[in-house]
C-alpha cells in the first residue's frame, strides 16, 4: 500500500544549522499568530512528549558506546511518531497551529546528507511513521563557522552531535539549501547572519506574507 505524507498548513517547522537563532524565531512566530487570534502549540524534535524527550536526551549524550548512524535515524523517527500522534496531530484536529523546532527536514539533513544515509529509507520512514509534513517550514540559513561561534560560549558541555567537525555541518546546511530549493513553495529561506532583531523581523514577515496567501 502506498502512504502519501500530507501537507498541512498549520504546521509549521523551524529548521537550521546551531546557534542559527531559532529561540527568537520561534518567539516572533509565536507573536504574529497570536495576534491574528490562533492557538499555537510550540513543541520540538528529538522531543515533544515525556518519551521522545528520554529518546532526546539519548541521542544527545555523548557518553557510552557509539551511536550507529542507523541507530540514530530510527531513534529520530522513534520520538517523532510518538510526537506526531500524541501531541502534533491532536493539535492540529482541535484546529491549533503547531510549531515544530524541527520536523522531518532535520532527518534527511542530519542523518541523510550529514552522515550519508539514503534518502529514500528516510523518505519510506517519513510515509510510514510520520504521515504528514508542514505546509510552511522556515530555514535559518547561516554560515556554519559563525554559528558554532555563537554556542560555544554557551555550551561548556557540547552534545554528541555538536561535537561532529565543520565538514559534518556544511554537508548538512548543503542538504537544508537543497531542500529548500526543491520546494520553494514550502520554504522560505532567512539569512539568519543579522542581528537578533533583524532575524525576528524578516521570520515575522515571511509568516505573514505566508498566512495573507493562505487566506
Ligand atoms: N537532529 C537530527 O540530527 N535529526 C533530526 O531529525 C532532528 C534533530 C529533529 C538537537 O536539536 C540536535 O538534533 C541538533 C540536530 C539534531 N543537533 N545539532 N547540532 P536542537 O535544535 O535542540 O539543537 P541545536 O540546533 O544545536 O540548537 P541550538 O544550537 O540551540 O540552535 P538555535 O536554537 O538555533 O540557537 P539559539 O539557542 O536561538 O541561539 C544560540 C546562541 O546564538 C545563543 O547564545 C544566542 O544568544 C545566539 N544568537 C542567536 N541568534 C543570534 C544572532 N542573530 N546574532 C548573534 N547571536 C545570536
Amino acid at each position: 500500500m502506498t502512504r502519501a505524507v500530507l501537507t498541512h498548513p498549520r504546521l509549521v517547522s523551524l529548521e537550521g544549522g546551531e546557534g542559527a537563532g531559532k529561540t527568537t524565531a520561534i518567539a516572533a512566530i509565536r507573536a504574529c499568530l497570536q495576534a491574528r487570534g490562533h492557538e499555537v502549540v510550540l513543541t520540538r524534535e528529538p522531543g515533544g512528549t515525556p518519551l521522545a524527550e528520554r529518546i532526546r536526551d539519548l541521542l544527545l549524550d555523548p557518553r557510552g558506546e557509539k551511536l550507529e548512524a542507523e541507530t540514530e535515524l530510527l531513534l529520530m523517527f522513534a520520538a517523532r511518531a510518538q510526537h506526531v500522534r500524541q501531541v502534533v496531530r491532536p493539535a492540529l484536529q482541535r484546529g491549533a497551529y503547531v510549531v515544530s523546532d524541527r520536523f522531518t527536514d532535520s532527518s534527511y539533513a542530519y542523518q541523510g546528507h550529514g552522515r550519508g544515509l539514503d534518502a529514500e529509507w528516510i523518505a519510506e520512514l517519513e510515509r510510514r511513521a510520520v504521515g504528514l509534513k508542514p505546509g510552511l517550514t522556515l530555514l535559518l540559513d547561516l554560515d556554519v563557522r559563525e554559528g558554532r561561534a555563537r554556542i560555544s560560549g554557551r555550551d561548556l558541555w557540547p552534545d554528541r552531535i555538536e561535537r561532529e567537525q565543520d565538514d559534518f555541518f556544511e554537508r548538512v546546511r548543503a542538504g537544508f539549501r537543497q531542500r529548500a530549493a526543491a520546494e520553494p513553495e514550502r520554504f522560505r529561506v532567512v539569512d539568519a547572519g543579522r542581528p537578533p532583531a533583524e532575524v525576528g523581523a524578516a521570520v515575522d514577515a515571511a509568516l505573514a506574507a505566508w498566512l495573507d496567501g493562505q487566506a
